[in-house]
């Protein structure tokens, strides 16, 4: 057990049972041309968290502990998209129709994918959500489980959806959370800070806030 400089606590780092969890860094959320951008949003408030990325996963991949990457998306044929996920938002654009690169937010199109900076290396599991938590309607829990794990260091975007929902679901499932505050990100500056306090206030009500150098240096020790 490693002590990790965090919020509100140090964290205690067991990295045998510790997976690192990055969530939906794919391509229509980070890349200039993709469907986030479209929309009008600072895409360089996420892509700030790309080399923070790949510096922790170089070393945790270097210690030969598991990784695991999500991406949020539905079926082709959308039979897993919630009418009301759909519409949400009353957009011209919505989840399935043409986007930048490809359909939006459809498996198997170009915009869906993990961005080449942080592809999966073969055999690192890839977990497909259709929702906004990686936990639900996705075999996340059982694959952690069976493979012994009780800790996730959580990255990714965004920090007050994706990130900030799948923090709280493996909380309520016995699962200690660490988030590295410089490996996840928001188009808003605003929920970046308030989505970081929602995790480490009230003594860290679903989990730890700190830095992804403190984990690297302790994946070095
Ligand atoms: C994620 C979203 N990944 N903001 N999705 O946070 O819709």
């Amino acid at each position: 057990m490693i002590a990790i400089e965090a919020e509100p606590y140090p964290f205690e780092f067991d990295p045998a049972h510790t997976a690192l969890l990055i969530i939906d860094m794919q391509r229509d959320f980070l890349e200039p041309g993709g469907f986030g951008a479209m929309l009008g949003n600072d895409v360089s408030q996420l892509r700030r968290t790309i080399e923070p990325n790949q510096r922790l996963l170089a070393a945790w991949r270097d210690a030969g502990l598991m990784v695991m990457h999500t991406r949020e998306g539905h079926r082709p044929d959308l039979a897993d998209l919630p009418p009301a996920k759909k519409i949400r938002g009353r957009s011209a654009t919505c989840i399935g129709d043409a986007g930048p690169m490809g359909r939006i937010l459809v498996r198997g199109e170009p915009g869906h994918d993990i961005i080449p900076e942080l592809y999966p290396a073969p055999g690192e599991p890839v977990i497909d959500k259709p929702g906004k938590g990686a936990f639900f309607a996705t075999d996340l829990h059982a694959i952690l489980q069976n493979g012994g794990i009780t800790r996730l260091v959580v990255t990714g975007v965004t920090t007050e959806v994706c990130v900030n929902t799948t923090v709280r679901e493996a909380n309520d499932r016995g699962y200690d959370c660490f988030v590295p505050s410089d490996c996840v990100g928001s188009y808003f500056p605003e929920f970046q800070e308030m989505g970081l306090k929602m995790i480490k206030a009230q003594g860290g009500i679903f989990g730890w806030v700190g830095r992804s150098e403190d984990v690297i240096a302790a994946l070095k020790q």
